[in-house]
């Protein structure tokens, strides 16, 4: 049983808001069984694509390899060059499933009151690409920008499982000023307008703060959905 001092953030308020232009947090968004659904159905896409050069993985980066597993949907970040691919050596990236292209859908529309500049992307959003990143615990993803994709529609992200620390920077380098925004299992945070190009990333998570119900024992999913193409 957590005490006080043990989750913090669950204790205070977390109204629905714009944390800076263009970037818009829905704290418990997902239901607990949406959440559960979301899980299961990621877990049978990767099995789908095991073995394969499209297996769930953690990359290498030139910087090193990543802590986290990425599955990608839809389209696929390659390497060597640098590219969207929807196929690799003749397997082709998994769809993007009805429910994400769904999600994507409505989280504009629920966004849209708290900001008019994910509101003009409503109804007009087109999911192209999706990654499931899958965070165990003691993982991080470093402060990095998502520049690769042609258009400036917003991208789309939900999180279930342990708290993540998700670190919203500035639009020029990786250091400070940035706001830290603990997303808990469940919550919706959508980043377009002047911050879709600023750098973010996620420090840490907190162990042990996934809730009964959610699908995951330990560790974080975190779902972004991008609109490639123009
Ligand atoms: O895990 C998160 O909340 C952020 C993920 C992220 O930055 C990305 O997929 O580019």
């Amino acid at each position: 049983m957590p005490t006080l001092f043990d989750a913090p953030e669950a204790h205070f308020p977390r109204p629905p808001r714009e944390v800076a232009g263009g970037v818009v947090h829905l704290p418990d968004w997902l239901s607990a069984s949406e959440q559960a659904a979301l899980v299961a159905q990621a877990r049978d896409i990767a099995r789908t694509v095991a073995g394969t050069p499209l297996a769930m993985t953690r990359p290498q980066l030139r910087s090193g390899q990543m802590s986290v597993h990425i599955l990608s949907l839809g389209q696929h970040w390659a390497t060597n060059p640098y590219r969207y691919v929807s196929a690799v050596d003749g397997v082709r990236v998994p769809p993007i499933p009805q429910s994400l292209h769904d999600l994507a859908q409505r989280a504009l529309a629920d966004a849209a009151g708290l900001s008019p500049a994910l509101a003009a992307w409503s109804g007009k959003y087109r999911a192209e690409a999706a990654l499931v990143n899958y965070y165990p615990p003691e993982s991080a993803m470093g402060m990095h920008q998502d520049a690769n994709e042609l258009s400036e529609a917003p991208v789309i992200s939900v999180s279930i499982g342990d708290t993540g620390i998700f670190r919203l920077g500035n639009t020029t380098n990786r250091n400070r000023p940035w706001v830290d925004v603990p997303l808990l299992s469940g919550d919706l945070i959508i980043f377009g307008g002047e911050h879709r190009r600023a750098f973010h990333g996620v420090p840490r998570i907190e162990p042990h703060t996934a809730p009964e119900n959610c699908g995951l024992v330990e560790g974080r999913i975190n779902i972004t959905i991008r609109q490639v193409s123009l």
